[in-house]
Parts: C-alpha cells; structure tokens; sequence
C-alpha cells in the first residue's frame, strides 16, 4: 500500500501511547508524516480533528483516507497492512508467544493506575518528580516489577528471542520508575537500558519527524 501515512502526536512527545504508534511504525521502516497536536490549547477539539478521529484522542493515524485512533488499533493495523518480511514484524511469529505480547500490552494500558498518576511519562520525558510514591503507588510499582521478573529473563534485552512492541510498552512503564530514580531491580534496570537503546526509541527522543 503506498498511500501516505501521518501520524497525529501530542506535541510535547509525551504521551505513552503516541509514543508507542510512533515506535511501532519506525520498527516496520515505513516513511510518515508527523502531525504534532497542542493538547493545551485543546486542538484535539478543534472540529476537524473530532470529526476525523472517533476518539478526539492522540495518537491518531492517517493511511491515504483511512483514519483511526487508538494506539492497539494502530499498531495491529500496521502489523497487518505492512507484514513480515517486507516490514520488519511487531509482534512474535509464535501465536502463543503473540498473545501473551497482546496480554502485556493490555495489562500496562488497564492496570497500575496509581503508578501512571504519581509517575507520569513528564518524569521520563523532562523531570523526575520529588514526591514518594503513596502506598498504593508503592504497590503497584511493586506488581510492576514482580511481573517483568517474572518476563524477562535473567541479562536477557527483550520478552521473547526477538523484540516485539510489547517491549516497547513494558520498558516505558518501567522507566517511569528507572527515570525517577525509584529502586528497580538491576536485572529490568539493564532490560530498560537495552529498549532506550533502540533507534526507534532514540528517534521519538529527538523528535524526529
Ligand atoms: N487508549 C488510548 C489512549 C490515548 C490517550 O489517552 N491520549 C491522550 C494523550 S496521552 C489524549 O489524547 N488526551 C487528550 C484528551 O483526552 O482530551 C490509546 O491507546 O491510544
């Protein structure tokens, strides 16, 4: 398919999921367009981007006339529109190892809530935050890290033999208490590390377009 592609982002690069869409279209080595979007000064509710996307909400794709919001719906999108081995794979070959890359992603985006508050993505992106996580932010950062233990495997770089987007997903959410300076065990300190590493990473980093 050689419609253009655009992606619509929060233009202060701070949002976890148009991170994530951005991310996943690098990996498959497709050009795009990036649209950044001042939530700010509400431009997300400006009529003609409401109109466009069902969800008012970054990140949002535009695939020649086709539109869609929803980082999962853009990612799987991709997935399918530009497979393997044209366009490098998002996800494992494996169905088993498939869904459980689709249980992680999931996971991050319906659970850990008081982590997601106490530690948003700003502590990554522009400054740690000061104040100590809560007892419930405690907790859930305690489940995070009991979970990717239990994931990744000792000195190992990713989920599974190969990276996937999950990885992506996973790294983030752990990074938000890597960045902040928050105890994390060595072993996903040094997982975190290795998915930062990744030119995919290091280009939404630099914003590039
Ligand atoms: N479930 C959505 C979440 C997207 C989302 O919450 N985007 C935020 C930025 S991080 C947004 O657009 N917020 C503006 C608003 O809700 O008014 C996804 O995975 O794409």
């Amino acid at each position: 398919m050689n419609a253009s592609l655009t992606l619509y982002i929060d233009s202060n690069y701070v949002s976890p999921y148009a991170m994530w869409a951005f991310v996943a279209l690098r990996e498959k080595r497709l050009s795009f367009a990036v649209q950044p979007v001042d939530l700010a000064a509400r431009q997300h509710h400006d009529a003609a981007f409401g109109n466009r996307f069902l969800t008012g909400k970054v990140p949002a794709l535009v695939h020649g006339e086709f539109a869609l919001a929803e980082s999962s719906a853009i990612i799987e999108y991709l997935e399918d529109v530009f497979p393997a081995p044209a366009h490098p794979p998002l996800y494992p070959a494996d169905a088993q190892q498939r869904a459980r890359a689709r249980q992680i992603q999931a996971w991050l985006r319906s659970d850990l809530m008081a982590l997601r508050e106490e530690r948003p993505t700003t502590v990554i992106f522009r400054e740690p935050s000061p104040k100590p996580l809560s007892e419930a932010g405690r907790a859930a950062a305690d489940k995070l890290a009991r979970v990717a233990a239990s994931l990744i495997a000792e000195g190992a770089g990713n989920l599974f033999d190969d990276w996937c987007i999950a990885d992506t997903e996973l790294a983030l959410t752990l990074n938000r208490l890597v960045a902040n300076g928050d105890p994390v065990p060595e072993n996903l300190r040094r997982y975190v590390q290795a998915q930062w590493a990744r030119p995919s990473v290091q280009s939404w980093l630099r914003r590039e377009a």
